[in-house]
């Protein structure tokens, strides 16, 4: 029988929907699909893994997908879950990209945040916890500044390295690497299956950016010259569907200084070679974070064209 699920790609759904989605997606195709709790979120939102696996012994190489870190990046979900919705519904089309590599997928890792964005403020981004700890009456830890790779690191040197030690403000890197509950749940959704993961991607908006470590220095990896490689050959094929075009650099270089991000911890400390953050439509100024629903479908589209390349490369690695 086909999915009962609620999402349809021409709007913005809720974390409920993405639940269910994830767990429909797995009764109805549990020879690919397998879901499980990674764990919950602060306000006890439960935070969906989702394993893509035609099967095998479990030492394929592996590609590890999260979406949703911050709340307001609403494409980022949905251009995650069509991603997943059409490499399983359609696997008879394509069965390589699932036969030759293992996905791990996480489409929501802020969903106490998200649902914020939903129901109170639209422009939200970090999540939810108190700053009572500190005595801050203001809410939140930008998830994205919390990891433990150069957490609060400042570059330019005994400056803000793109991180805040303020908890009003909205690049709040925590009281300490990992502090909260969503980064660690991530970080061992990571650990458990890092020794064969290839790819790290972390799906953001906005910008059209195709970005490399590091964010807590300008200075480059040093295989920057393969991951540069990597991403243009990414970014070629999400190109040529509707023109739409990205830019290929580190963070750092391209954007700012951001110390503590998930691609960094990544590539740093969990050895994932191919670590990026991929920034979204749209260039802004008009849309940015409010991309209308209407481009979920095409963003869809023309990024799943990326993965793929990122699929076959892997797979040969
Ligand atoms: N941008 C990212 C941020 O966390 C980023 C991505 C990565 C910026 C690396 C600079 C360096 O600020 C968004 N849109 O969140
Ligand atoms: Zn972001």
């Amino acid at each position: 029988h086909s999915p009962r699920y609620n999402m349809t790609w021409d709007n913005y759904y809720r974390h409920e929907d993405i639940v269910e989605f994830a767990y429909e997606l797995a009764a109805t195709y549990p020879h690919l699909v397998s879901v499980s709790s990674a764990g919950e979120s602060y306000e006890g939102r439960e935070m969906v893994l989702m394993k893509i696996s035609s099967g095998g012994d479990g030492t394929k190489n592996a590609i590890f997908v999260d979406a949703g870190i911050h709340a307001r990046e609403w494409i980022a979900p949905a251009t995650v879950t069509y991603i997943i919705r059409e490499l399983v519904e359609n696997y008879e089309a394509h069965p390589q990209y699932i036969d030759d590599v293992d996905w791990f997928f996480m489409p929501l890792i802020n969903p106490d945040g998200y649902e914020f964005s939903h129901t109170n403020i639209r422009l939200w981004r970090k999540n939810r916890r108190p700053n009572d700890d500190v005595n801050s009456t203001c809410v939140g830890t930008d998830l994205n500044r919390n990891f433990g790779y150069h957490w609060n690191g400042k570059y330019p040197l005994n400056t803000e390295g793109g991180s805040s030690d303020s908890p009003c403000n909205e690049m709040y890197h925590g009281p300490e690497a990992f502090s909260e509950v969503e980064s660690k749940v991530v970080r061992d959704a990571i650990w458990a299956e890092a020794n064969r993961t290839k790819s790290y991607l972390t799906v953001h908006s906005y910008g059209q950016y195709w970005l490399t470590p590091w964010g807590y220095t300008a200075d480059l990896p040093d295989d920057y010259d393969q991951m540069y490689a990597l991403a243009a050959e990414a970014v070629a094929a999400l190109t040529a569907v509707y023109g739409t075009e990205y830019e290929i650099g580190s963070g750092t270089v391209l954007l700012y200084p951001n110390s503590g991000p998930t691609d960094d911890w990544a590539k740093g400390v969990a050895g994932i070679p191919y670590s990026y953050t991929i920034e979204l439509r749209d260039k802004g100024p008009v849309y940015g974070f409010l991309l209308p629903p209407s481009e979920i479908i095409p963003s869809g589209i023309e990024t799943w064209e990326a993965f793929k390349v990122i699929a076959e490369n892997v797979a040969k690695m």
